[in-house]
């Protein structure tokens, strides 16, 4: 089951991605994934065993953005790869059959190659302009992702679609209604004054959609 939330982890002056992981499982996010850019593997690495033991703590889930042998090494439950990043078939032979892969996508196209590839999910965006992800794709806006969902479901492609990039909690309800089955956010709760109340708003968006079904 591919959870409804998903928060992003990012470093600040102020917090490791440790701790900023930490902040949000302490929210109430119980699903995290880890994504730590520009530092070498080694890093990456340790890291990852801290946010483990972590999540582990929370009997929250984790994600390992980018390293396939890193999330295979500390036991992740999913890994999340981007477009230019190795294919999901091979990161498949590595982590073994039962981890979730994550793929990103920005088109119909993109979404059917994750779906060919064998992802358990796709995360779907941007859906604004963000400043966490450099080289962002073409910004979707709500209508990019209604037109995507829209020949989806036309085409009979099912796999769960999660929304990302820009997102603050007033944004979940519409793309929830659009179709989408989560989000993932990182600067929202990352750089929120009182994380907890960004997560229980967000939460309650979820629940309204769910009992609106
Ligand atoms: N992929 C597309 S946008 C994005 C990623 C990783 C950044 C999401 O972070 P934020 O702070 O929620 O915009
Ligand atoms: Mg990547």
């Amino acid at each position: 089951m591919i959870a409804k939330l998903q928060y992003i982890s990012q470093q600040t002056e102020a917090l490791t991605h440790v701790a900023a992981i930490h902040k949000a499982l302490d929210a109430g996010c119980d699903w995290v994934q880890l994504r730590v850019k520009n530092s070498p593997e080694t890093v990456v690495a340790r890291h990852a065993e801290e946010a483990k033991k972590l999540c582990s703590a929370y009997r929250a889930k984790l994600i390992i953005n980018d390293y396939p042998h890193i999330a295979k090494a500390v036991e992740a439950d999913g890994l999340h790869l981007g477009l230019q990043d190795m294919p999901i078939r091979e990161a498949r032979s590595i982590v073994g059959e039962k981890m979730i892969i994550g793929g990103t996508a920005n088109t119909l196209e993109h979404i059917k190659l994750r779906v060919a590839e064998g992802a358990g999910y796709v995360g779907l965006g941007p859906f604004r302009f963000t400043t966490t992800k450099e080289k962002l794709s073409p910004v979707l806006g709500l209508k990019g992702y209604v037109n995507i969902l829209s020949k989806l479901a036309e085409e009979g492609v099912t796999i769960p679609i999660i929304a990302i990039g820009g997102l603050v909690a007033d944004d979940v309800a519409a793309l929830l209604h659009a179709g989408v089955h989560g989000i993932a956010m990182s600067g929202a709760i990352t750089h929120a004054a009182d994380p907890a109340d960004v997560i229980r708003s967000v939460q309650q968006f979820i629940a309204s959609s769910t009992l609106a079904v």
